[in-house]
């Protein structure tokens, strides 16, 4: 059984957004294409307090994109992003939601940021993630959406390390940098991931 994770496709992560990711809308019609060839299709949502940690206003004198030690983990401060309840945290309206089963959200403890749909940065909580997946009966774990780099690349990380054969589906993300995506999907296919593309799922369409 194998199933899509769709992450953080919200509106501030989208053109026009807090936190925009360069071409994010370019995973939207992948994104809705792919869902009918899953047996389960999850989301996630980035879902932070308003004072949260990883936001450089919550910190005199710092800037958006630089980065300090929170709680002893490295963090990178964002521009305010997927505030709970606001406009730019909800999934974006384009994205087809009748196939999504469940929502896991994350980022709500503002001490901490979280990426992984799996786990926080300090692996220190689960979401439950990972027990759910696995009470579905699935080993394949197939991962689009945002941002590339960050939250679907350290979902990925989580899926290998908790058994999962892991798939990401390339075309179906995009990244907040360039030479990030380019590392983590070196470090993916060290860990024995696979980096696909979308043609391999959908087919000759
Ligand atoms: C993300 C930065 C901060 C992501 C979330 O969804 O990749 N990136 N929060
Ligand atoms: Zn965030």
């Amino acid at each position: 059984m194998k199933a899509l994770l769709l992450i953080d496709i919200q509106p501030d992560f989208l053109p026009g957004g807090s936190l925009a990711v360069p071409e994010g809308d370019a995973v939207l019609p992948l994104a809705n294409a792919l869902q009918p060839h899953f047996e389960l299709v999850v989301a996630t949502q980035d879902w932070h307090p308003q004072n949260h940690k990883s936001f450089a206003a919550n910190h005199a004198g710092r800037q958006p994109f630089e980065q300090i030690d929170l709680n002893g983990l490295p963090q990178v401060l964002w521009p305010v992003h997927c505030v709970q309840g606001s406009a730019g945290a909800g999934l974006s309206a384009e994205l087809h939601s009748n196939r999504i089963e469940t929502i896991f959200r994350k980022g709500t403890d503002p001490e901490i940021d979280s990426y992984s749909g799996f786990y926080d940065n300090g692996h220190r909580k689960a979401t439950g993630l990972a027990d759910y997946l696995r009470g579905r009966g699935i080993r394949q774990v197939y991962v689009a959406g945002l941002a590339a780099d960050y939250c679907v690349y350290f979902t990925a990380k989580d899926a290998l390390q908790e058994g999962f054969e892991t798939f990401l589906i390339e075309d179906a993300t995009r990244a907040i940098s360039a030479e990030g995506f380019e590392q983590a999907k070196a470090d993916l296919r060290q860990l024995g991931g696979h980096i696909i593309q979308s043609a391999e799922l959908l087919g000759n369409q």
